[in-house]
Parts: structure tokens; sequence; C-alpha cells
């Protein structure tokens, strides 16, 4: 046992004084016809739980974590730390990177008889706990060979390994039944224009995802395909910058079929919008698929990756998530890492819970605000021109800008129609502090 202090964490409500325990997550509550399990679809993330080690830029390893390193006998720990903890937390999925489960080897084909060992490992855990794969995804970023790109490196043999590791990412995928199946570029972008080949670049980035759909319908991988925006971090200059700019991505390589978006709250910030802004992009182009499930830092220009606690956003995200009629294959990933402080086992589940509610919070209220109607009627009225007359020839396409000159030339155009946020905002606050 790896976390003997901790039984399976249960709902005990608002009024519980106990920690370890759910006080808004309550699994099977009904909520709009379906169980808070079935909308919130939780999921725990290797990475920064079973293989993070706490060390920064300036600092050494501070995480109590006795599974943690690189050889095969501690990845196969981590497996059993990893199945103990979604038990006691209660959560479904989990995600990983192919390189979060197993070391590398000296060679491509030594690294992946290391995965083939952790794979059947995780399998088994798998069958016998009734746990599930969110997703999973290749780490293209980690090692130095990737320190100009993956796919779009300048060189071919780096194209040829990136190409090869998604391979084997991909069978995987189907031998552990992933619902999905993420790209996140990593090193996809660049430094400077001086030494960059853009247009190539960017051309093969396409050319490997065009080679992962072709794998997969080789191998009969049925996963939503997703894409991950963030934009810096590595690079200066990540090609995924955000959802508008990976959605004219794919328009221009004839991938939009094929893909989704996995949204991480916290890139949403880095790219300089509201995480609510990224979801509904996605959502109306029908891109929204899963969701990376933290909170950045507003003083701190990086990725923090924390644990969500902000309900306001939890809510609105969930009302975005709602309107999409859930996340279908999708869920809410945490891909949140307790601060480097919080170095005890336990903070892994403090963590997780302040996550957990939060998000089940903001289901509640989400549910509703819809349920009342609160924001479709006030947006419903603010948009009521475009539902008759002049305004219906427009979004029926049938005005042009001689009939809207017109039409207008002599109208005087009212201006002084209040947006009433402050207003709708108090509103929010009321929700937030009252729904049940
Ligand atoms: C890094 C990304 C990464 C992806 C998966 O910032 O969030 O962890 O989610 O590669
Ligand atoms: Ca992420
Ligand atoms: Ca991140």
């Amino acid at each position: 046992m790896y976390f003997p202090e901790v039984d399976r964490i249960r709902y005990e409500g608002r009024g519980s004084d106990n920690p370890l325990s759910y006080k808004e997550y309550n699994p099977d509550q009904v909520i709009l016809g379906k169980t808070m399990r079935e909308h919130l679809r939780f999921a725990v993330s290797y990475w920064h739980t079973f293989t993070l080690s706490g060390a920064d830029p300036f600092g050494m390893p501070t995480m109590i974590r006795p599974w943690t390193g690189s050889d095969l006998d501690l990845a196969k720990q981590r497996v059993e730390a990893c199945f103990e903890f979604l038990e006691k937390t209660d959560v479904d999925y989990f995600c990983f990177h192919d390189r979060d489960i197993a070391p590398e080897g000296d060679t491509l084909r030594e690294t992946n008889r290391n995965l083939d060992v952790i794979v059947h490992r995780i399998q088994d855990n798998m069958k016998s706990s009734g746990k599930k794969l969110l997703w999973n995804t290749q780490n293209l970023f980690s090692h130095p060979r990737f320190v100009h790109g993956a796919a779009t490196s300048p060189y071919a043999d780096v194209f040829a390994y990136s190409s090869a590791q998604v391979k084997k990412s991909l069978e995987i995928g189907v031998e552990l039944g992933a619902q999905n199946y993420v790209f996140w570029g990593g090193r996809e972008g660049y430094e400077t224009l001086l030494n960059t080949d853009l247009e190539l670049e960017l051309n093969n980035m396409a050319r490997l995802l065009h080679m992962a759909c072709d794998y997969a319908n080789e191998i009969g991988f049925k996963a939503q395909f997703l894409i991950e925006p963030k934009p810096k971090e590595p690079t200066k200059h990540q090609y995924d910058f955000d959802v508008a700019s990976a959605i004219a991505f794919f328009a221009n390589h004839g991938l939009l079929d094929r893909f989704k978006m996995n949204i991480e709250a916290n890139h949403a910030i880095l790219a300089g919008h509201t995480f609510e802004h990224e979801l509904r992009l996605a959502r109306i182009h029908g891109m929204l698929g899963s969701v990376d499930a933290n909170q950045g830092d507003h003083l701190l220009g990086w990725d923090t990756d924390e644990f969500p606690s902000d309900m306001y956003s939890t809510t609105l995200a969930m009302m975005e998530i709602l309107k999409n009629d859930g996340l279908h294959t999708g869920g809410l990933n945490f891909d949140a890492k307790v601060r480097r402080g919080s170095m005890t086992p336990i903070d892994l589940f403090y963590g997780h819970i302040l996550g957990i509610d939060s998000f089940a919070r903001g289901l509640k209220v989400a549910a509703k605000l819809i349920e009342d109607k609160v924001f479709d009627k006030e947006i419903e009225k603010r948009y009521a021109s475009y539902q008759a007359g002049i305004g219906k020839e427009i979004v029926e396409g049938k005005a042009t800008l001689s009939s809207l000159e017109t039409y207008i030339l002599d109208k005087p155009v009212e201006t002084k129609i209040s947006g009433g946020q402050e207003r709708l905002l108090a509103k929010l606050n009321q929700y937030i502090l009252s729904v049940d």
C-alpha cells in the first residue's frame, strides 16, 4: 500500500469537517438527467501525480514519492500507486504520456520493450479495477533530441523518430482502449525566424498528423483525436497557439474532421483568453472534445498547472460543457500539480479533492443557471433584432450593402442600450452563493 493513511474518499456534504471527504461531489446525484459521475468524467494525470519530482529551475526534487525514478522496477511501483490512488479517490479515468509510465532505453526498440512490460501491468490493473484510460499521448518534448522540434524539427531523423514514437503510442491506445488520443506539440514552434523554414515546419506538422490518422484507421483505433493548444512555453512561438489558430491550421490541412480540442484552462490564460472563451469557441465549431482541468496564476506568466479552486471559472466552464451536451468521450483531466512545498503523498488527495469539489460545485450552479435560462434569456433579448425585419434578412443572407443602405440612410440608430454587465455579474454571484 502506498497511501495507508487514506481510506476511500466519500461524499460527506458541506457540513463535514473531514478534509478527506467530498463536500460537493456526490457521484450518484442526478443533475439534468445524468449523474455527477457521468457529467464530470474526472481523470488523474500520471505525470503530475506519479512522475513529477518537484524539481524546478532553481531547486532540487522535494516530493516524497517512493515510486518515482527512472528504472523499470519503480515504473512498476508507479502503476500500483496509480491504481490505489484511483480507487481511493473514486476517480474513473487516468491519462499518461508514454514516457511517464516507462523509462527510456538506449534505443527506441529497448524503450518500446520497457513500455510493453508496463502496459501489460496497466492492462491487468484496468481489468481488475474497471478504471479506464481517458487518453494517452506521446512525449515529444523532454528528450534533448527534440530540442529543435519533433515533427517540426529541421532534421528528418527526428521526424522519423517522432513518427515511430507516435506509432507505438497509438498501438498502446488500442491495447488499453483509450477513449481519446492527445497531441500536444510541446516543441512544435520556433524561437527565431532567422533559422526557421516556417512553411516546411507547418506542412510537416500536418504530415505527421495525417500519418497518425492513417495508421489509426489501419489498426482500428477509433479514439477521438484531440489537439491541445498552448501559446508559449516551451517555445516562444507555439504553432497551436489557441483554439482559433488550431482551427485555422486544421482547416488549411484537411484535418478538421478527425480532430477536436483538448482545452486547458491554464493555456487559455497564457493565450490572453479566458478558459470559457476557449471552450465556447471550440463548442460553437463542434470541436469541444475534452478538458485539462487546472488553473493558472494571474500574477505569473507561465504554466503553473494548479488544481482548480476558482468556482467562477468552474461554473462558466461547466456552462459551456453542459451546452455542449457534455464532453462525450472526453472528460475533466486534472493536468494539475500540488505545489512544490506540498510534498507529502496525502497532499495529492487534497489537491484532487479541491479540484473535484470545485468542478462539482460549478456543475450544480451551471445546471441551475441553464435550467432557469438566466443568461439565455438575456442573450435572446439582446439579439432579438435578428429575429425579424432587417435583422432576419441579414442572417438569412438576403441583405446586400445597397439594401442595408436604403434601410438605414434616414433612420436614427439607438446607442443608449445598456449591456447590463454588473447586473449580470450580481446574478451570477447570487447563484454561486445560493444554489444547493
Ligand atoms: C503541457 C501540456 C501537456 C499536455 C499533454 O503544458 O499541458 O501536459 O497536456 O502532453
Ligand atoms: Ca495539458
Ligand atoms: Ca499546462
